[in-house]
């Protein structure tokens, strides 16, 4: 096995974890001193109703696209009724409690059941790997409640079928004008008469 490269390797490196692990720290990509990521909204406690607009706060670090390896940047992500704590260096899972924002967005509508729900922001690196040490925001409770905009919004169905009837109404003569043109494009039975009339010189 040794004689082998990547035997060798696996030889210093399992030494060098069990005789020094003070000196094997970066699990993950460094992130900056003072890194701090936090929400601007909602507020930790708001009451909601339907879909809102969550803004992500980051300081003393950058916002960039996934894959894009700049030094001390990352992107957001936001953890929705997550209990689970991360470590350093572990992938960001990506499911619908782990919603990243890999082109870089600063902000997001988000729409979630009504009842209470926790938010949390996740700064993960170029390949969605949690920094080391980690960047995570203070763990936020909201609550949704039910869309007063219930009304609202059977207005706006309403005033969607009325305007499909309307449009319905106005295309509907349109066809019957079609095959109205028509007789007036073919003898009538009584025209062949009148014809046939003049040439046989009957009365
Ligand atoms: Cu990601």
């Amino acid at each position: 096995m040794l004689r082998t490269k990547s035997g060798r390797l696996f030889l210093i490196l399992t030494l060098s974890l069990a005789l020094a692990p003070s000196l094997v720290s970066a699990k993950g990509t460094k992130s900056a001193k003072d890194a701090r990521v936090y929400f601007i909204a909602p507020a930790d406690g708001e009451t909601v109703s339907g879909p809102f607009i969550c803004r992500f706060g980051l300081r003393n670090m950058g916002v960039t696209h996934a894959g894009d390896d700049f030094a001390g940047s990352g992107h957001h992500h936001l953890l929705v009724d997550v209990d689970e704590t991360m470590e350093a260096g572990q992938p960001i899972p990506r499911d619908k409690k782990h919603i990243h924002y890999a082109a870089g967005e600063t902000e997001a509508r988000i729409e979630l059941s009504p009842g209470k729900h926790t938010l949390q922001l996740v700064l993960g690196d170029t390949k969605h790997l949690n920094f080391d040490p980690p960047v995570v925001s203070e763990k936020i409770m909201i609550t949704v409640g039910r869309p007063n905009g219930g009304e609202e919004q059977a207005r706006a169905t309403r005033s969607t079928s009325e305007r499909k009837r309307i449009l319905e109404r106005a295309a509907a003569p349109a066809e019957p004008q079609q095959p109205a043109a028509t007789p007036e494009m073919t003898k009538s039975p009584e025209s062949s008469d009148f014809i046939s009339r003049v040439f046989t010189g009957a009365k």
